[in-house]
């Protein structure tokens, strides 16, 4: 009997060493390298709304791993990615784009676009697309990513910074009372009105006589340029000095190594709620390497998980290491009854037969 006690408690060790082992796996394995909210998936999202607003819920640095309730709702009939992912991008160099692709995905921020906002009513929008964590009463300036009150004082704290700079917008510096392009909330941003000077209307970039805003807004500010280059579709101001950024080559790099956050994902839900409408590369950043005909980088992080070469999608499997932590442990420990069973079984009938022999 004491034999048989000692090896189930051997067991039941055995069983939660590989047990721990197996979640150690698990934990290592996955892919969100913050947990600033931790939201892993669509239904974990809780919308603050403030009458037609809703609050930017993410947090800056967090890589987006799932598509929101919003983007699923938005991406319907032939406005989707298995609709476009097969047709032809095209665009080479920063003349009038007018490839297939081009003219879906501008035909979709345009069409959805049902409310453009004025220039001055962004100013009472901001606190719910540039807050962080639902957090209303503090904004992120972008730039320096200072979080300021979130409260308007007519642009002492923070003002209105043209991403897409107004004197190379088709609407110019606005009014007010103006909407267009140069109004649309999707590229303005709040900022340090130090930090926005400096900026002027530089374009973006990382060599000589360009502007360069910092390793982790690289992607931001190149999904919103790219935004604006399709929707409004101002694509002969869109490259070089004179353009809003460097090259090409400089917007996809930026794009690859600085992958949308759920920060990024909240400012879009929050902007739709607005607009109508939401930045079509922010959900499918895969697109940019289609729209200009190059090749999708091998393992590129993105909301929706598909990563692979343009016209082959092949969503990232996702390896349920809970699951197999369970199932694991269930056979362990399982195996381990059965073994204490027999070994019990074969003790009595030793007993019986010492006793017969006795
Ligand atoms: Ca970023």
């Amino acid at each position: 009997m004491k034999r048989t006690f000692k090896l189930t408690l051997i067991a039941v060790l055995v069983a939660l060493v590989c047990n721990c082992l197996m979640f150690a796996t698990a934990a290592s394995a996955k892919t969100i390298s913050t947990t600033a909210t931790g939201y892993k998936s669509a239904s974990d999202v809780p919308y603050v709304k403030v009458g037609n607003n809703i609050a930017n819920w993410g947090a800056r640095g967090e890589v987006a791993t799932f598509l929101t309730t919003y983007a699923n709702n938005f991406y319907v009939g032939v406005n989707t990615y298995e609709s476009w992912m097969y047709s032809y991008g095209g665009t080479t160099n920063d003349d009038t784009p007018d490839s297939p692709l081009y003219l879906l995905l501008k035909s979709c921020l345009k069409d959805h676009h049902t409310h453009e906002t004025t220039y001055g009513e962004v100013r009472y929008h901001l606190k719910y697309t540039d807050c962080v964590s639902n957090d209303t009463t503090k904004i992120s300036a972008f730039y320096s990513g200072n979080i300021v009150d979130s409260t308007w004082d007519y642009g002492a704290t923070y003002n209105r910074e043209h991403i897409w700079p107004a004197s190379k917008s088709i609407g110019g510096r606005p009014d007010n009372s103006d909407a267009g392009d140069s109004a649309d909330i999707m590229t303005l941003r709040p900022a340090i009105p130090d930090v926005n000077g400096a900026r002027s209307n530089t374009a973006y970039g990382e060599s000589n006589g360009f502007y360069d805003p910092g390793e982790s807004i690289h992607g931001d500010c190149a999904r919103m340029v790219l935004y604006t280059y399709v929707r409004w579709g101002i694509t002969w101001r869109m490259f070089g000095k004179d353009g809003v950024i460097e090259s090409i080559d400089v917007l996809l790099k930026w794009m690859e190594e600085d992958p949308v956050d759920t920060w990024e994902m909240g400012r879009n839900d929050a902007v739709q709620a607005i607009t109508g409408t939401r930045n079509v590369f922010v959900d499918y950043p895969q697109l940019a390497w289609q729209l200009f005909s190059r090749e999708i980088p091998e393992g590129m992080q993105t909301p929706s998980g598909i990563t692979t070469a343009q016209g082959d999608t092949e969503p990232q499997q996702q390896v349920p290491w809970l699951v197999v932590g369970i199932v694991g442990g269930v056979i362990v420990v399982g195996g381990v009854i059965v073994v204490v069973v027999l070994v019990s079984k074969r003790k009595k009938l030793q007993v019986v037969t010492d006793e017969s022999n006795a």
